[in-house]
């Protein structure tokens, strides 16, 4: 069979796109999820010989930043503008009012949007400026009273700031939108967004990128149910550009142990960004209707060049697991790919090494490929193909491939 790939590329500001690589079966999900399902991590863990082994991908636990830290306190029910722990103000009170070295606190409960929230000033790397939910509880910002034709999203147009451990959801457009840099999203659970959940994309400014939209590090955090699905305009075409996570465009910005699945684009997609990392992460299930179902896309339109894949699973995605997608100079490591339609797909300048496919059709391209499952001899098992199993897509024991993949020493 001819692998054809026919590339339509579609840019909006808000709707960034991406190869267009034809229809996917549609199997529309948009049902309620009201659990924050991560796979269970143990770090630190010691090998049969005692040695320290690699850590495994997926979400790690975040723990809190302590009460006597906060400064400003928000609630769903707050108001005024003292923004105190015995007087908490709303949301968009205590983000006015933020300024470097805060740390905020959101009490828990849902904060219904009836409009954008820009975090538009800036911390510093010293001392940046905290969005959390307070410990214990859990802060749930909720767009399901909006459309996509009055959308509203949590933004992110200032730099060094921190959203951590707290979840957004049914957001119109994107979930959390980030155009400023350096900043860190970490314990988040964003889901059954219209588009992507969390987009990165500062424009396209002129090379080289790193004055919008980068170094920001996306970790720890949970992206699913994004969906287009049904919505026939440019933005959303049917699905085709809700990615997990995108990376639309910007310089150095990093995902970790992420765990991102059933999202109708792609699950992970660096489009057209530069220097892009993705590690440790989980990405299976995505493509519905016209999504391109791709779980990891290292590349797309020029200037894509540098993303690096490592140490990640993809599997059962409607497409392929890890696709350079035209990008440059994408090297894949040490991953993990399994029951995707195939497993690789790599350009002329495309590294791809140590890395397992489960798949019979393993590879696609001709790239600079080395100690490969598909390259040995011997024939590929794992454990269990039971994605609850903690032995999930782990190398039979003996096998011979035990030191390649997500999980390998
Ligand atoms: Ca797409
Ligand atoms: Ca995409």
């Amino acid at each position: 069979m001819r692998w054809t790939v026919w590339l339509v590329a579609g840019c909006t500001v808000y709707g960034c796109g991406d190869s267009h690589e034809g229809a996917r079966p549609d199997a529309t999900d948009q049902g309620a999820d009201a659990s924050h399902d991560a796979i269970a991590v143990s770090d630190g863990r010691s090998g049969a010989d005692g040695a320290p082994e690699a850590p495994r991908p997926g979400p790690r636990p975040v723990s809190s930043t302590p009460v006597a830290q906060g400064s400003l306190f928000a609630a769903p029910d707050g108001s005024g503008s003292a923004c105190a722990e015995a007087a908490p103000c709303d949301l968009w009170e205590a983000a006015d009012q933020a300024s470097a070295g805060e740390v905020v606190f959101l009490r828990g409960g849902v904060y219904p949007f009836n409009s954008t929230l820009d975090l538009d000033t800036s911390g510093t790397a010293d001392a940046p400026i905290t969005f959390e939910s307070y410990p214990g509880e859990l802060a749930i910002l909720d767009g399901s009273a909006l459309d996509i034709s009055d959308p509203a999203y949590l933004g992110v147009p200032g730099a060094f700031i921190r959203l951590r451990r707290f979840e957004v959801r049914y957001m119109p457009w994107q979930g959390v939108y980030i155009s400023g840099t350096d900043n860190l999203l970490e314990g988040l659970h964003v889901h059954h967004s219209g588009l992507s959940g969390i987009q990165i994309h500062g424009g396209y400014e002129p090379l080289p990128y790193g004055a919008a939209g980068s170094r920001n590090t996306i970790r720890d955090c949970t992206i699913h149910d994004n969906s287009g699905a049904g919505v026939f305009d440019d933005e959303f075409a049917n699905g085709g550009n809700s990615d997990g996570v995108s990376i639309s465009s910007g310089e150095a910005n990093r995902v970790e142990h992420c765990l991102v699945y059933a999202n109708s684009d792609d699950g992970i997609d660096t489009w057209r960004s530069t220097n892009s990392y993705v590690g440790y992460s989980i990405s299976h299930s995505n493509g519905i209707a016209d999504g391109n179902g791709t779980g990891i896309k290292a590349g797309g339109a020029s200037p894509s060049s540098g993303t690096t894949v490592e140490r990640c699973l993809s599997y059962s995605n409607t497409h392929v697991g890890l696709d350079h997608n035209s990008g440059l100079l994408v090297e894949f490591d040490h991953n993990t790919t399994w029951d995707n339609e195939r497993g690789y797909y790599g350009g002329n300048d495309t590294s791809i090494s140590a890395s397992i496919a489960g798949e019979g059709a393993a590879d696609f391209g001709a790239g600079l490929e080395t100690m490969n499952s598909w390259q040995r001899p011997g024939t590929l098992s794992f454990v269990s193909v039971d994605p609850t199993s903690p032995e999930f897509l782990g190398p039979t024991p003996g096998g011979g491939f035990e030191d390649i993949g997500a999980f390998a020493p």
